[in-house]
């Protein structure tokens, strides 16, 4: 792992251009950690460029460097290096890395104990909070100091994946990262508001509807949201207003595994869950092909609404009778 670190510092540094790609339906983790690298190679004189194969969140638009992040399906050309933060596997990034030449130099910097490893330098840590808190160990390692352009996108990263420091996974290390980050002049209060106190009324409105739809298990241990393909476009609202739903079923008392379902343009699902106690529901999303941590994971399953809720509700019972 370690020598992972020390050879991706050396291919960063030999690479005259880097391509940096992050994960579909972006969150703070993904592209804090893509602009970090991105501002930090850019500053030692190196040619970069940052991709999505989606928009910017509309709380993520005024990260330093954000306007300069290339929407694109496809990769325009080939680079030296390929550096992917924040993604589990390939496809994660869309199509960003199907179109790279055979041999090419793929840099794979990753928190997702799921993770597949294919890069051709593969540094994975499941201990650390964010990709953004190994981004901080990876610039460290490089000598370079931290502009606190870098540091706030590393900070959001850290704030998003940690629900502000809320999850199991807030370690002394995070905490600690996050003041180092503190110190070059990062304000914790602005980025908060950056990030959450952003919201229109309509979208609390919206919430407010579903918040009425919340529903608990007989036995109090699981929460859950139904958001219908109908009332998604009856309502109009963007994805951004979904984003932190399932903390709402999540912060019920007692209850030890929460759910959002929500039904997809096409005949799938998407399952998101979270853990409170002891069910690993990292492992309950890989039974659907999913992925994530122990404590926030995610899945497509295809099937109506009810009976993916029953197979997941199935699924999860079982790891909840082992622990
Ligand atoms: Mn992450």
């Amino acid at each position: 792992m370690r020598s992972d670190l020390q050879a991706i510092v050396a291919a960063l540094k030999g690479s005259g251009s880097t391509a940096i790609l992050s994960h579909v339906h972006p969150e703070g983790d993904t592209l804090g950690s893509a602009l970090g690298c991105h501002l930090t190679l850019k500053a030692l004189g190196k040619e970069v460029a940052t991709f999505n194969p989606d928009p910017v969140p509309k709380n993520l638009r005024t990260l330093p460097g954000a306007a300069e992040v290339i929407r694109a399906d496809r990769l325009p050309r080939p680079f030296d290096c390929y550096l992917v933060v924040d993604a589990t596997d390939p496809s994660r990034v869309g199509g960003l890395l199907s179109e790279v030449p055979a041999g090419s130099l793929v840099i794979n910097i990753d928190h997702h104990i799921s993770n597949t490893h294919f890069g051709t330098y593969n540094w994975v840590d499941p201990e650390a909070a964010a990709t953004g808190e190994m981004i901080y160990h990876l610039i460290e390692e490089m000598g370079i100091p931290l502009s606190r352009e870098v540091a706030t996108n590393l900070y959001v990263a850290i704030l998003t994946d940690t629900g502000s420091f809320h999850y199991a996974n807030t370690t002394a290390r995070t905490l600690r990262v996050a003041a180092a980050l503190i110190e070059t002049g990062v304000v914790p209060q602005d980025v908060a508001t950056m990030l959450f106190d952003q919201r229109e009324v309509e979208e609390l409105r919206f919430l407010g509807t579903l918040l009425t739809r919340l529903q608990l298990s007989s036995d109090g241990t699981m929460a859950w949201i139904e958001v219908t393909r109908e009332t998604l476009e009856r309502e109009r609202v963007s994805r951004d207003a979904l984003e932190d739903l399932i903390n709402y079923p999540r912060s019920v008392g007692g209850v030890e595994v929460a759910f959002l379902f929500k039904e997809e343009d096409g005949a799938g699902v998407r399952v998101s869950l979270r853990s409170k106690g002891q069910v690993d529901v990292a492992a309950v999303a890989k039974a659907f092909q999913g992925g994530g941590h122990k404590n926030a994971a995610g899945c497509t399953v295809v099937g109506s609404l009810p009976e993916v809720r029953e197979r997941i509700f199935q699924e999860v019972r079982r790891h909840f009778t082992r622990t």
